[in-house]
Formats: C-alpha cells, structure tokens, sequence
C-alpha cells in the first residue's frame, strides 16, 4: 500500500540521539573504573581478546566524552536533542563487579552529565549494560553463565535506581540482549570461547540475563512507579529468499531465534516453540520457581536497534550475509554500506507493524543510522563533512517511521545511533562513522579530538525542530 500523505510524527515524539559508555568515555582507568571486558577486546568482536589492554584499543581514549560530555551535550543541544541515550558503565560503580559497595566517583561522573542533560532540557534514555561486563566478572564467574550474575546487576541497579531514578524516568536493561546466542563475551561477558560453549550453558546464561531484567523492572516500579523499564533487542526483519515452504519456515524458526527475548520479556513467560526447541536439543535449564515469578514482570515498552534486514532459506548452500553477527543471506534487492550491511528502509515499517502486532506495547527505536567513511572538507572557510548519503539513508528510514505511526504503531521516539563519531563495536574503527559530529580521530589513534558539524547536523535539526515535516518522501 503507497500514499502520498504528508509526513506525519506524533506530538511529543522524542527525538535524538544514542551512544554507549565504552564507544564514547575514553578514560578507562580514570575515576575508579575497573576494566571492562571492551578494554581487552581491540578487535571488536574479532577474535581474539587481549590479556590486558594493549594501545591499539581505540576504546582506552574513545572521543573523550569523559572530560567533554558538556561540549558534546551543548552540541545535542543546538540539533534541539529531546532525548538522549548513553549505557552507564558498570565498571565504573562497581569496579570488579562484585562489590559490596559502588565506587563514588563514578557514580558522581554520571550526576555531571544528568546535570548537563537537564540543563538543556534532554531527557536522559539510560541503558544499564551495553556490551561492557566488567573483566572481573567474565574472568571468575564466566560472566552471565553464572547465576550469581543475578545478584550482582540487581546490586548495581539498585544503586542507579536509588541515586538516578527521580531523574531518569526511562531504563533499558541490557542492550540487545538477544545477541547473547551469537556474539557470547561481547553482549553476556562470558570467557569461554563460542566454539567451546555448550548450548545449555549459553541459554543459561541468556536465561539468567532474562530473569535479570525482569527483576530490574520490579526493582525499579517498586521504587517509583512512574519509571518505566524497556528490553532492548536486535530487530531484523528476515524475508524467505524463495517462497518455497522450506524458506518460509526458516524464516519462522530464524524468527523464534530472535523474538523469543521479547517474548519473554513482553509475555512474562518462555514461549512454546522456545519449550519444544530445548526439549528437542538436550537444552536443559535450571529455571527455578522464584525465575518463574520474576519473569512475569514484564516491560513497560519494547527498544530495538535497526540497521538491516536478511534472507533465510532452507538451503545450505547459500552463504551468510558479510558483516552480521545474526546469520542469514543477503537480499539481492538491496544496496549495502561500505561493511556490508544491507540497507532497507521499508524493513523499518515491517518491523515496527511485527512488534506492535505481535505485543502490543508502545516501542522506541533506539539505534539507527549508517556507519560510512566520511571526508573533512572545507566549505566556505569552515570545515565540515558533505554526507549527503547519511540524510538519505536516514531521511528514508524515518520516512518510514511515519509510515509505520499512520498505520497505528504506537512509537515513542528515534535516537538515531552515533550522533557523534564513535567506536565501532563490531570493528572497533574509528573509521566507521556515523555521526551528525565529526571527530577528528583515526583508526590509527591519530587526531586531535575537535569536533566539526557535518551537512547532516543543520538537516537533522530542521527533521527535530519540524517534528518531521522537512522529511521528503
Ligand atoms: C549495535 C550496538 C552498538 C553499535 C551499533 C553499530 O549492535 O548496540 O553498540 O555500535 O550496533 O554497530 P557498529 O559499531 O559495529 O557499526
């Protein structure tokens, strides 16, 4: 179905931008921080981790938002930022993870940059683990296989509910967490090689994290019940790369794979297929009674990023899509970035229509943009990056979005992702950009760290400031 309706946002719609503490602080041994398991991994999800953090990890230094979170914030700003989104690095309020007691300067770097938020009138989106377990606790537990993992984030978050909870009014609990099957240290902490891990100990730990967030939620409406907790997932639309039944079906067992998180997360309880699928693959999981009732705390509102969709089909002898962590192949209807990563704006809609339909609760699409090689030109005397391709892409996504609200999907807000160049997670370049802000650094470690507005900064603050109606169909 086409139309040629205006473009049309909600009033109220949260506009922004999103980031993670271990892609932006830099100062990862500064104010009592304790390593993270992002401090030996300078290959991004490339294997191998280090022993100990070596110089090439640009995610040491980062951009520096440590000592210039109020620059980067002033510049939020002035794009007219409703909201913005950034991880709390668990390492630095609880240093090894296992503490009794938080680590006070940490705990007063986030006050400054609350601070700097409120003053400008940004409300604060806070993601309370994004891919940054504290070493400690990959190291000695095997990061969330254990259970004692439980108790350690619920000491953690209670510290953040009870200092940060009458000013941060929305929390996600763990950045996409259904990536746990796929990329193990990266999203659950845990040190055991991939090829060495027993799927029950995997989807232990996937358990674990599940009943983890769902007492996080109970936590935090017992503290304030006007504060609302998210999940957060990887959404990935998958097609069938034939309409063969054999294709179709794998796209809905690739599905299952992906949706069973929010499912749980949305439904308070596993899923059958997920029931089936354990039972059939010697998958045996210690699911106590207590789990079983903190489960049914459920999410106020479902977070997702979206970067692509994929293809699934029953044949082997397709290859994988290049670049994703989530399998699948590629669609040959569609372009790709420069790392790979097919680019379909209409996947956007469908996967906001799937959620909507599928749970029925409010959604927020918290990470979304296009990471790409960007050049420092001058114009005009003042320097600036010409990324006419970055407001395209983004420009047909929201496109999109609006789409998906006239359709009746009930969306809260777009923090696009990397609104200021940062470390990629994947690659862990500098080079990968996707910011509305250059920042002058390379993947060498080279640069000066000046930040420079690029074309994209003056367009998304006329789409903010609009509320939408400069987009162009
Ligand atoms: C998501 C992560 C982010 C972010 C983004 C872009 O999976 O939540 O941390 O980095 O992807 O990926 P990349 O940095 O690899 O380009």
């Amino acid at each position: 179905m086409t139309t040629s309706n205006p473009v049309v946002f909600p009033d109220g719609f949260l506009w922004g931008g999103a980031t993670a503490a271990n892609q932006i602080e830099g100062a990862y041994d500064q104010g009592g921080k304790g390593l993270s398991i992002q401090d030996v991994m300078p290959n991004g999800i490339v294997a191998p981790r280090t022993e100990v953090p070596t110089p090439d990890n640009l995610k040491l230094e980062a951009i520096d938002f440590y000592h210039r979170y109020a620059e980067d914030i002033a510049l939020f700003a002035e794009m007219g930022f409703s909201v913005f989104r950034f991880s709390i690095a668990w390492s630095r309020i609880f240093p090894n993870g296992d503490e009794e007691a938080p680590n006070e300067e940490g705990l007063a770097f986030y006050d400054r940059v609350l601070d700097e938020l409120e003053k400008h009138g940004i409300e604060p989106l806070v993601t309370i683990s994004h891919y940054e377990t504290p070493l400690h606790l990959a190291e000695t537990y095997d990061g969330w296989v254990s259970r004692d993992l439980i108790g350690f984030y619920e000491r953690y978050v209670r510290v953040l509910f009870e200092r940060y909870g009458h000013r941060v009014k929305r929390w996600l609990t763990f950045n996409e967490i259904n990536s746990v099957l796929h990329a193990p240290l990266l999203s659950g902490g845990i040190n055991t090689p991939k090829d060495r891990l027993a799927p029950s100990a995997l989807f232990q730990a996937a358990h674990h994290e599940l009943v983890a967030s769902a007492l996080a939620t109970k936590i935090a409406h017992e503290t304030d019940p006007d504060i609302q907790v998210g999940c957060m997932v990887i959404a990935m639309p998958i097609y069938p790369l034939t309409p063969a039944p054999a294709d179709v079906l794998a796209v809905m067992n690739a599905d299952h794979a992906n949706l069973m998180f929010s499912d749980v997360h949305t439904r308070g309880a596993y899923p059958g297929y997920a029931l089936r699928y354990f039972r059939e693959n010697d998958i045996e999981l210690d699911i106590t009674d207590e789990d079983r009732e903190i489960l049914t705390n459920t999410v106020d509102f479902v977070s997702f990023s979206y970067y692509m969709s994929l293809c699934e089909t029953a044949d082997p002898t397709k290859s994988a899509g290049e670049g994703n962590i989530m399998g699948g192949v590629p669609n040959p209807h569609l372009p790709a970035s420069e790392w790979g990563w097919q680019i379909d704006p209409v996947g956007l809609r469908v996967v906001l229509n799937q959620f909507w339909d599928r749970w029925g609760k409010p959604l927020f699409i918290v990470e979304n943009g296009l990471g790409a090689k960007d050049r420092l030109v001058e114009v005009d005397g003042v320097k600036t990056v010409v990324d006419d391709y970055r407001i395209s892409y983004l420009n047909d996504h929201l496109v999109q979005v609006a789409e998906a609200v006239a359709d009746g999907v009930q969306v809260l807000g777009y923090t696009s992702w990397g609104p200021i160049d940062l470390v990629s997670a994947s690659t862990a370049q500098m080079s990968k950009r996707y910011g509305f802000i250059y920042v002058d650094r390379d993947d060498d470690g080279s640069g000066t760290l000046t930040r420079y507005r690029k074309k994209s900064f003056d367009w998304y603050g006329e789409v903010i400031r609009s509320n939408g109606a400069s987009l162009t169909r």
